[in-house]
């Protein structure tokens, strides 16, 4: 064992441990979309199962904005209407499902009225559950302080989003 040396272990075991550690936090980068929807992927012909590399294929976009939970900071992710047009959604509002399993309903116009986006990233980094991740939509605040500043419109900053159910 001793033989091992530090050098060894410096050099298979830490990174074992940090993989393992950064798996923890880490929830699967895919959304899974039903309801309203043209194209599907599973079997059934129900469900439309959105893979990280689909995900990560569709054009990035970067909102800068505050939220009533962060400071000014740079979202990236796919439009909200990339991802509905991807599955062929043609429901007028959309649903959204979280790990914490909270659900809310948005009026799928918000997607082209302000450019809402899917963030996966915030500055750069990876959303991981414990800071907002997966996936959290989000909208330019700053831009429409009047419509998407208070009580009513924090309901629509939905983080840990898993799945959409187009209405
Ligand atoms: N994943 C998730 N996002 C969510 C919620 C939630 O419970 N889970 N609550 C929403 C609502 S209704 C509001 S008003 C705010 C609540 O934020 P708070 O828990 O910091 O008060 O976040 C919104 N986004
Ligand atoms: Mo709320």
């Amino acid at each position: 064992m001793v033989a091992l040396g530090l050098r060894t272990l410096a050099r298979w075991l830490l990174p074992v441990l940090m993989l393992m550690a950064h798996a923890v936090h880490a929830a699967p980068l895919e959304l899974e979309v039903q309801g309203k929807i043209s194209r599907t992927n599973d079997a059934s012909h129900t469900v439309y199962r959105i893979s990280e590399a689909e995900l990560l294929s569709l054009p990035a976009h970067t909102i800068t904005t505050s939220t009533r939970w962060t400071p000014t900071s740079a979202f990236t992710g796919p439009l909200l209407s990339d991802v509905l047009k991807l599955v062929g959604a043609n429901g007028s509002a959309v649903e959204l499902h979280t790990l914490d399993d909270y659900t809310v309903t948005v009026p799928a116009s918000d997607a082209q009225r302000y450019g809402a986006i899917l963030a996966y990233s915030m500055n750069g980094k990876r959303l991981k559950v414990r800071d907002f991740g997966p996936l959290f939509l989000i909208y330019p605040r700053d831009a429409y302080p009047s419509e998407l500043t208070g009580a009513a419109a924090d309901g629509k900053f939905v983080w840990q989003v898993k799945a959409l159910n187009l209405k």
